[in-house]
């Protein structure tokens, strides 16, 4: 049976056609308990937000408020999904909701906000990230939409959120996934 978003077409007064999202919960509604959080020399977190949010109750967002000062490119905080199984030799197509506010670089040009598709093999062996999104300052709610040709040796895939050596606060909901593209009519 496939999911259809009725929840997203009350809420959002927005239709999703044929698109069955492959991330169980893209949303955050039930949580972030299956997302595995990694904090490296920085002061932050990753916390549920149900005031600032485009679907649902809420969103998650990460905060980066202090980082060390000894010199180290490993600074970062991030959240990963769980894998997500995928057939390789196909298209994978993505849509999720981004802000930004008072996101300042790190000393290098890519230690700003990331959001990433991490592709792995059958083995779980890493074969490539792809970088969906990404930015600094303060930047309103903004749909990014897009595909990835998945090489013929993917298995799994997980979507990550990431503060690269940068401090500053970042939101994400409406998270889909999907085998199918994703087309949005209102
Ligand atoms: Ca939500």
């Amino acid at each position: 049976m496939k999911k259809i978003f009725a929840i997203a077409i009350v809420v959002a007064g927005t239709l999703y056609v044929s698109a069955e999202n492959i991330l169980k919960d893209g949303g955050f509604e039930k949580g972030k308990d299956d997302w595995v959080f990694t904090q490296r020399l920085v002061t932050g977190n990753a916390v549920l937000d149900t005031e600032k949010k485009t679907e649902g109750q809420q969103s998650i967002r990460l905060e980066v408020t202090e980082k060390k000062k000894d010199k180290d490119s490993r600074q970062a905080l991030q959240l990963a999904s769980p894998k997500i199984a995928v057939t390789g030799g196909t298209e994978l197509f993505y849509s999720f909701d981004l802000a930004l506010e008072n996101v300042t670089q790190g000393e290098k040009n890519w230690n700003i906000c990331r959001i990433a598709l991490d592709l792995y093999d059958a083995d779980g062996k890493r074969i490539k990230g792809v970088d969906l999104a990404g930015g600094q300052g303060t930047v309103d709610w903004k749909k990014y939409t897009g595909k990835v040709n998945l090489p013929k040796n993917c298995a799994f895939v997980t979507f990550r959120l990431m503060l690269s050596d940068a401090t500053g606060k970042i939101w994400v909901d409406n998270i889909i996934l999907s085998t199918m593209e994703i087309k949005e009519t209102e």
